[in-house]
């Protein structure tokens, strides 16, 4: 096992991942920016170093400060948390090269889902449904044209070094086709210095359900069922849930083989999520693969009772998983609190929190950074922290989670708070009937 693990993210991530290593007797080694020395994770690690200043390529994102962090305080393991280098493939080589264990996937492993095009072939070779679409780059307009003309319109060009969202166009009729295609090729080359775009039928209102895997170094992959993420604002996710309300015991097992196929498919390592598309009937489609550990993955450790940052140090050591998946015996519900404006269209408020006092109680979770006269620093992502509750049925865990927003005091800050307390009493979602849609047209400032 690691004798020391060195955590290259800050806030309630790295707070995350260095809570489990204590309990796992791991000493744990803190990076930190300039903008992050009165952090909390700065001062529950056992050792800090400043890797450099704020803006994150020059600190969060520098992999040379990072690696010599790393031998300066002989780390045998680097966890990369989620966003800044966890899904960068030539980190994941650097570590190797160190003889540092990265904790998630190999170089390999990440190319192999980076690249989404790539990505949907080798789902659709694994045997899992894709979406019908131009199964390969588009190489000009009149191809485009062709494929759109073949499977029909509305359709959806992506770009194939994208994801989330960027480089993404929707194409209603023949004659919007050119411009948008057009459009999306330069938005990707500039964006990603690859301008490639595929292209797919557009799938109206669709949910958005993902599913959580893992595999071990010796060639098992399991599933640990599904979290509900329609619930976002501009590909930002809001509020994720599981179960999900629309799924049956047979989708789940469905869903779970396919993204076990997919995950087999590249000999998965360590925590991954794959990502569906789920229209009104029931038919889902690989989106994409996420290779790393999400936001979202504690409703998933609520629900099966199981610590999956714990998991991902023991498959990264070579311990094998159990063989078995796990399925959902509770409601988990999660809503992110952003440090936003919501009546401003989520403007960021970062600044000095002058008062606080953090829900609690039974089934309440609070995954959070911050403390009374903490300084929310505006480099970073808008995240506060997340607030998580857990309960028998998904009516009690609403109900709770309601409860716990009205106890949650941030004073100093605008937060997203006000809006989640609105959703919680939203007919349409408590009813569960709600898709990707959902938020584009729900206009919570009258409600
Ligand atoms: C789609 C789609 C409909 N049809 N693909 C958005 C982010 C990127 N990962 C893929 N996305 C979508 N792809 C087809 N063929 C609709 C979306 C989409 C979406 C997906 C998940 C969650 C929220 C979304 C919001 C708008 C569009």
């Amino acid at each position: 096992m690691f004798k020391k693990i060195l955590i290259a993210n800050r806030g309630e991530i790295a707070l995350r991942i260095i809570r489990t290593c204590h309990e796992m007797g791991i000493k744990t080694v803190a990076v930190y920016s300039t903008a992050d020395k009165d952090s909390l994770h700065v001062k529950f690690a056992d050792e800090a170093i400043c890797i450099g200043p704020p803006a994150s390529k020059d600190s969060y994102l520098n992999i040379a400060n990072i690696i010599a962090a790393a031998e300066i305080t002989n780390a045998d393991a680097i966890h990369p948390g989620y966003g800044f280098l966890s899904e960068n493939a030539r980190f994941s080589e650097i570590c190797q090269l160190n003889k540092i264990k990265f904790i998630g996937p190999t170089p390999e492993m990440i190319n192999a889902m980076g690249d989404k095009n790539n990505a949907k072939e080798t789902a659709k070779k694994a045997g899992a449904p894709v979406i019908p679409g131009s199964d390969g780059l588009l190489e000009n307009v009149e191809h485009a044209k062709s494929i759109a003309k073949e499977i029909g319109y509305p359709v959806i060009l992506k770009a194939t070094a994208g994801g989330g969202g960027k480089g993404m166009r929707v194409v209603w009729e023949e004659d919007q086709l050119e411009s948008a295609f057009n459009t999306a090729t330069t938005e990707a080359q500039a964006a990603f210095g690859n301008g490639a775009v595929y292209m797919e039928k557009f799938i109206e209102e669709p949910r958005h359900i993902e599913i959580q895997v893992v595999g071990d170094q010796y060639g098992k992959v399991c599933h640990l069922s599904e979290r509900d993420c329609s619930i976002q604002r501009r590909h930002q996710k809001l509020v994720e849930e599981t179960p999900s309300p629309f799924m049956t015991p047979e989708l789940r097992d469905k869903m779970g083989e396919a993204a076990i196929k997919i995950a087999s498919a590249i000999n998965y390592e360590g925590v991954g999520t794959i990502e569906f598309l789920v229209d009104k009937h029931g038919n889902f489609y690989f989106m994409e693969m996420n290779t790393r550990i999400q936001v979202e993955h504690p409703i998933t450790e609520e629900v099966i009772n199981y610590d999956l940052i714990r998991e991902q140090i023991l498959v990264a050591a070579g311990v094998p998983i159990s063989g078995k998946n796990y399925y959902p015996q509770l409601h988990a519900i999660e809503c992110r609190i952003n440090a936003e404006d919501p009546f401003n269209d989520f403007r960021p408020s970062p600044g000095k929190i002058t008062t606080l006092h953090t829900p609690g109680g039974h089934g309440v979770r609070v995954d959070s950074h911050i403390y009374s006269g903490y300084v929310i620093p505006p480099y970073y992502d808008s995240m506060v922290g997340k607030l998580i509750t857990v309960a028998q049925t998904r009516e009690e865990a609403i109900a709770k989670m309601h409860r716990a927003l009205s106890e949650y005091v941030i004073e100093g800050i605008k937060t997203t708070i006000p809006f989640h307390l609105k959703l919680m009493e939203n007919e349409d979602f408590k009813k569960g009937n709600y898709s990707t849609k959902f938020l584009e047209q729900w206009n919570f400032k009258e409600a």
